[in-house]
């Protein structure tokens, strides 16, 4: 327990200190690049100028967009959570540049309690859904949150057809392994490769998503390319990133995290504000790009879409 509280203590305790360093080093790079071109653009529209053209086109707008203003793309592909490319919010970023290996094929296991299991090439994996645009709020743990026009699909649909059995109870999720690729995954932060879980009716919440995109982009590595979950009214570390395999289950998967802290992070990380975490409160959060913090919403502001699942749970202890 000791060992496992010592190797948590290296996270920021704090996601204010934590920002305004992140904010500090890009200020510096920033001036570099200024120094190096000589251009003085502000920061607004260096970054509204900097998305890509859109590499999908005529996405389907989903009705389920939130109508909050979206993170800039520059902030959304440069502050990230992926501790396989390092543990600081910089580093994916920087890290990730040439991931996934695009000279080897990205494949993706569809296993355990179906009657349809597969081995898909990510190509064949995602032919047969139909892709939208679906404007949703990240909101980490941590403190701070997101609002991210992600492309994707609904989990439930690749679900519906792999045709789980009656003993499928929980759905397992299970990032790359590859230390080569994932140079964090030499340290031992968490016990990769990184896994999370949903519950049966969960994941085939209309709000769950797979996602392949944001921006209209396909995913950059740092935001988990080329499929990763969207779990909009969970706190972020649930949107598990760069999916290898999908496993139907009969008894509830411990997660990466619940692993590495059992007190800390639960199975349902529902986001709530009435329930701290106990290094940090979760009632408010930092919105990136906005000065003062906004009250955290139940739900992470989903609450008429999912909050049916937990009716009669008592969710301090369901945390
Ligand atoms: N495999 C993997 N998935 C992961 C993580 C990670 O470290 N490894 N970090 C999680 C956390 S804590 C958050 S907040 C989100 C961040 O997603 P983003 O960087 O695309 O905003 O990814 C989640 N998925
Ligand atoms: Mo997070």
């Amino acid at each position: 327990m000791l060992f496992k509280k010592t190797r948590l203590g290296e996270l920021p305790a704090s996601e204010v200190t934590d920002y305004s360093v992140y904010l500090n080093r890009r200020q510096f790079l920033n001036g570099a690049a200024i120094a190096a071109t000589g251009s003085l653009l502000p920061i607004s529209l260096a970054s509204a100028a900097s998305v890509p053209e859109p590499t999908y086109k005529g996405l389907i707008k989903s009705a389920y967009s939130t109508d909050d203003s979206s993170t800039p793309f520059e902030s959304v592909t440069t502050y990230n959570n992926f501790y396989e490319f390092g543990t600081d919010k910089g580093s994916p970023a920087l890290m990730a540049t040439k991931f996934p290996d695009k000279s080897k094929p990205w494949r993706v296991r569809i296993d355990g309690e179906c009657d349809k299991p597969g081995e898909y090439d990510y190509d064949d994996l995602i032919r047969p859904f139909t892709l939208e645009e679906r404007i949703y709020r990240l909101r980490c743990v941590e403190g701070w949150s997101m609002v991210i026009p992600w492309v994707g699909f609904p989990l439930a649909d690749l679900i519906k057809r792999a045709q789980p059995n009656s003993r499928a109870k929980f759905v397992e999720f299970t990032t790359l392994f590859d230390p080569e690729q994932m140079p964090g995954q030499n340290r031992n932060v968490l016990d990769w490769p990184y896994t999370e879980g949903l519950r049966m009716d969960e994941a085939m919440n209309p709000l769950t998503l797979l996602s392949v995109g944001l921006y209209g982009q396909e995913l950059l590595g740092q935001n988990g390319a080329p499929i990763r979950l969207v779990v909009p009214w969970k706190y972020g570390f649930k949107s598990i990133k760069s999916i290898v395999r999908i496993r139907f289950v009969e008894s509830l998967p411990q997660s990466a995290w619940m692993k590495a802290g059992p007190n800390e992070y639960g199975f349902y990380s529902n986001v709530n504000p009435d329930v701290d975490h106990p290094r940090w409160s979760q009632s408010r959060e930092r919105r990136i790009g906005e000065f003062l913090k906004r009250k955290t919403e139940i739900f992470n502001g989903y609450g008429e879409e999912v909050a049916h699942m937990y009716t009669g749970m008592d969710l301090r202890k369901y945390f």
